[in-house]
């Protein structure tokens, strides 16, 4: 905008009260459509995997030196962040025998999906979970808990969490469990109902009776889904829902899981939420907007809010499994949420 002298003028008196004129808004900035920094991008097993194994032996896990062995997946878009996307963020860590991850929380929610390794547990809040591959274990907000591993070979799996999200509503807290290790309480079945640890301060602890998805109750469930017709755009999917609230696994974060049955091949579609997809059995294609990712088993990708996307089993025998994390819970929360497919535009 040609801007005259007198608004100049104008501007630079209300830059001194603290106040700005619409005025001054580029309006070919405006956009019809969602804009994101986020890039689509593909981290393969391999690099991550050998990421690990250097860490692992130059990074040892302790109080009062590093708690966690974690590598995080860093969007090329968003660099300075180190975030995987402006609401998500996906990690692997890798735990030894013998090392314990001391106990914490924090305000922000986390999920770990098991990938490899045996006997391994995590603690959240008094419930001692054993580990195995497949399963997926949640870690609510401001739930105390403590990962420590009673097996003889690496333990590794997924962290995700809603840290940048978190971060923009400025409301990060994060507190170290003083009292040595975390008590694992007796009596609890890690699969019924349970009391949580109750008010600290002004925050309640959400209440959440069930933490544990067991990879042998998901398979069977998939693989019987699977005789079905599916959904043109995901396959044969599951939701992982909260019992409580009958919703997303945790309020922030939705958890998927797909089977994509031997050449199956999902229709396109985009929305407003951002998924982040690893491929935890077979190999196969997603195409976003346009660009083919060829993934096979472990490799992890980033399709970002209102990119076209579809997946193709590039096998003809064995089927392809794919897990995924989602921002959906919060699009959907506000209002937001909006999808597109090519025979139904949404506007
Ligand atoms: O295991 O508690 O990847 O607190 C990032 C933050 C893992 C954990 C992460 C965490 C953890
Ligand atoms: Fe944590």
């Amino acid at each position: 905008m040609q801007v005259s002298k007198e608004i100049e003028e104008l501007n630079d008196l209300l830059r001194g009260r603290w106040v700005s004129g619409l005025w001054n808004l580029d309006h070919a900035e405006r956009q019809s459509d969602p804009k994101t920094r986020v890039k689509p991008h593909l981290w393969r097993w391999q690099e991550i995997y050998d990421s690990l194994l250097q860490a692992r032996e130059k990074i040892s896990v302790d109080r009062g030196t590093v708690e966690r062995r974690v590598i995080r997946l860093v969007n090329p878009g968003m660099a300075e962040t180190e975030m995987t996307s402006h609401t998500m963020l996906l990690s692997f860590q890798l735990i030894q025998p013998g090392e314990v991850a001391p106990a914490h929380r924090h305000t922000m929610a986390a999920f770990r999906f098991i990938l490899q390794g045996r006997g391994a547990y995590t603690n959240v809040d008094g419930q001692k979970m054993v580990m195995e591959d497949g399963d997926l274990i949640l870690t609510p907000q401001w739930a105390w808990h403590e990962h420590a591993h009673e097996g003889d070979e690496p333990m590794v799996w997924i962290d995700g969490l809603d840290v940048p999200f978190i971060q923009s509503l400025q409301v990060i807290s994060f507190q170290p469990y003083r009292q040595g290790r975390l008590p694992v309480s007796e009596g609890i079945d890690p699969g019924s109902y349970y009391g949580m640890t109750g008010p600290v301060g002004e925050m309640d602890a959400p209440s959440m009776p069930f933490l544990h998805y067991r990879w042998r109750d998901t398979y069977p469930s998939l693989q019987r889904l699977a005789h079905g017709n599916g959904n043109p755009y995901d396959g044969v999917a599951l939701e992982y829902v909260n019992p409580v609230s009958g919703g997303s696994a945790l309020p922030t974060l939705g958890c998927w899981t797909q089977l994509l049955r031997p050449s199956e091949h999902t229709k396109a579609h985009r929305h407003t939420s951002t998924s982040i997809y690893h491929a935890f059995r077979g190999s196969g294609t997603t195409m976003i907007n346009s660009v083919p990712f060829h993934w096979e088993k472990g490799d992890t990708f980033i399709v970002p809010l209102w990119s076209w996307h579809e997946h193709l089993n590039r096998s003809n025998t064995e089927e392809a499994i794919l897990f995924s994390m989602h921002d959906l819970p919060i699009l959907k929360a506000f209002g937001l949420y909006r999808e597109e497919t090519e025979s139904n535009p949404s506007t």
